[in-house]
C-alpha cells in the first residue's frame, strides 16, 4: 500500500473505511487514476498533491490497495483513488479485479457516482504487450461500450530523445479502434509531462464535464445482480485465465515429454531441467484454476449478500405490512363492533 512520505502527513485511510464511515461530503468528486503497473499512477496523484508519496522505483508494484488522497481544488474536495494494476507482482488478477469492483459497487450502492477516470499509459514501451493489452481490455470492459467524456486517456514518460516516435505511437494509441480509438476523442486525450500543470489540466478537464459516471459493471453488478463471472470484465478474466491455464498445460506436457525422453537417454540432468519446468508449468497451471474457481466464488458470496439484504428489506416490508393488515382488520373490527352495539343499544332505547 502506497503510505505518505511524511509522518506529519495524514496517511490515507482505506478504501472501506471511508465508505463505512461515510466522511465524505454529497458535493465531493471522485476520481480513480487507473493503468498498468509502473505506468506512474501514484506520481501523478503526488504531481497534483504537491508532495513525494512512495513510487515504484524497479519492476516490481508498488501500489497493492485501492488507496485514497483528498485535493481541495476550486472549492471542492476531490477524492484521488490510487489503483493497483492487473499483472501485478504480488496479487493475482481475480484479487486486483475483486478489489476495485468491491470498492466501485459498495460507492455505487451509497449513491457516490464518479466524476472522472484518469487512464495512464506509459508511451516509452514501443509495444503493446501482454500486460499493456490485458490491462486496457479489462479496463474497456469495466467501464463499457460507451463514449464518457470524463473517462480520460493519457501517456506518461515522455521523454525528449523519441519524441517523434512517442508522438506517432501516441496517436495510433488513441485513434486505432484496437486501442482507444473506440472509447476515447480528442478532447479526453491528454500527453502527461510529469509536472503538477499538466496533472492539473487533466483535472481541470475532467471538472469542466460535472459528470455523475456510472460504469458497466456496477449497472450489471448492483442494478441487475449479475456475478462478476458474468459481466462483461468477469467473462474477459475467465477468458484470460482460460487461455493462461491451456498455454500452461500446453507447456507442462511438452516439460513431460522432454523429460522422459532424456530419462531414456540416460541424461539425468537434462531430466531434472524438465522435471522443475513441469513442476513450475503445474504451479502455474494450479494458481490460473484456483482463479477461475475463485472468480466464480466469490463473487457467488457477493450475490448471496445483496439476496440477503433483498431477502431482509422484503422482510421488513412484509413485516410491515402485515401489522398495517392487522391494524385494518382491528379497525374493521372495531367499526362493525360498534355498530352492533350501537344496534343493540339503539334497539333497547327504541
Ligand atoms: N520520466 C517519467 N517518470 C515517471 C513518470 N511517472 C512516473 N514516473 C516514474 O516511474 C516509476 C513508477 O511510478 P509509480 O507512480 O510508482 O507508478 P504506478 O503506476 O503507481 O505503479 P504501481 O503502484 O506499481 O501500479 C517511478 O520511478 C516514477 O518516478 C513520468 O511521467 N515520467
Ligand atoms: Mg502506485
Amino acid at each position: 500500500m502506497a503510505t505518505v512520505n511524511n509522518p506529519n502527513l495524514q496517511v490515507p485511510s482505506s478504501a472501506w473505511e471511508r465508505l463505512e464511515k461515510g466522511s465524505y461530503d454529497e458535493n465531493d468528486l471522485w476520481i480513480v487514476v487507473m493503468g498498468v503497473t509502473g505506468s506512474g499512477k501514484t506520481t501523478f496523484i503526488s504531481r497534483l498533491l504537491g508532495r513525494e508519496l512512495v513510487v515504484g522505483h524497479d519492476l516490481e508494484s508498488c501500489t497493492s490497495d485501492v488507496d485514497f488522497f483528498d485535493l481541495k481544488y476550486k472549492g471542492k474536495t476531490l477524492h484521488l483513488i490510487d489503483t493497483p494494476g492487473f499483472d501485478d507482482t504480488y496479487r493475482t488478477d481475480i484479487d486486483i479485479l475483486t478489489t476495485i469492483v468491491n470498492w466501485l459497487n459498495k460507492a455505487y450502492k451509497e449513491n457516490l457516482c464518479l466524476s472522472g477516470i484518469v487512464y495512464l499509459h506509459p508511451i516509452n514501451y514501443n509495444r503493446m504487450g501482454n500486460s499493456h493489452m490485458k490491462n486496457m481490455t479489462m479496463f474497456k470492459k469495466l467501464c463499457g461500450p460507451t463514449r464518457l467524456p470524463s473517462v480520460v486517456f493519457a501517456t506518461t514518460m515522455w521523454t525528449n530523445a523519441d519524441r517523434e516516435i512517442q508522438l506517432k505511437r501516441h496517436d495510433e494509441l488513441s485513434l486505432s479502434e484496437s486501442y482507444w480509438g473506440n472509447i476515447v476523442t480528442k478532447e479526453n486525450v491528454f500527453q502527461h509531462y510529469d509536472s503538477a500543470g499538466s496533472a492539473f489540466k487533466i483535472i481541470d478537464h475532467i471538472l469542466t464535464q460535472r459528470a455523475k459516471i456510472v460504469l458497466e459493471i456496477q449497472r450489471q453488478m448492483v442494478d441487475e445482480g449479475l456475478r462478476l463471472v458474468q459481466t462483461s470484465v468477469g467473462q474477459e478474466l475467465n477468458k484470460e485465465l482460460l487461455k493462461q491455464r491451456d498455454e500452461f498445460e500446453r507447456r507442462l506436457k511438452e516439460a513431460e515429454r522432454r523429460m522422459q525422453e532424456e530419462i531414456a537417454k540416460g541424461n539425468r540432468e537434462a531430466a531434472e531441467d524438465s522435471r522443475r519446468v513441469r513442476e513450475e508449468m503445474q504451479h502455474k497451471y494450479d494458481i490460473a484454476e484456483q482463479q477461475r474457481l475463485q472468480l466464480d466464488k466469490s463473487m457467488q458470496a457477493l450475490l448471496d449478500q445483496k439476496n440477503a439484504e433483498l431477502k431482509q428489506k422484503r422482510g421488513k416490508k412484509s413485516k410491515r405490512r402485515k401489522a398495517a393488515m392487522a391494524m385494518k382488520v382491528l379497525g374493521t373490527m372495531g367499526t362493525v363492533t360498534a355498530a352492533i352495539v350501537g344496534g343493540v343499544l339503539g334497539g333497547t332505547n327504541g
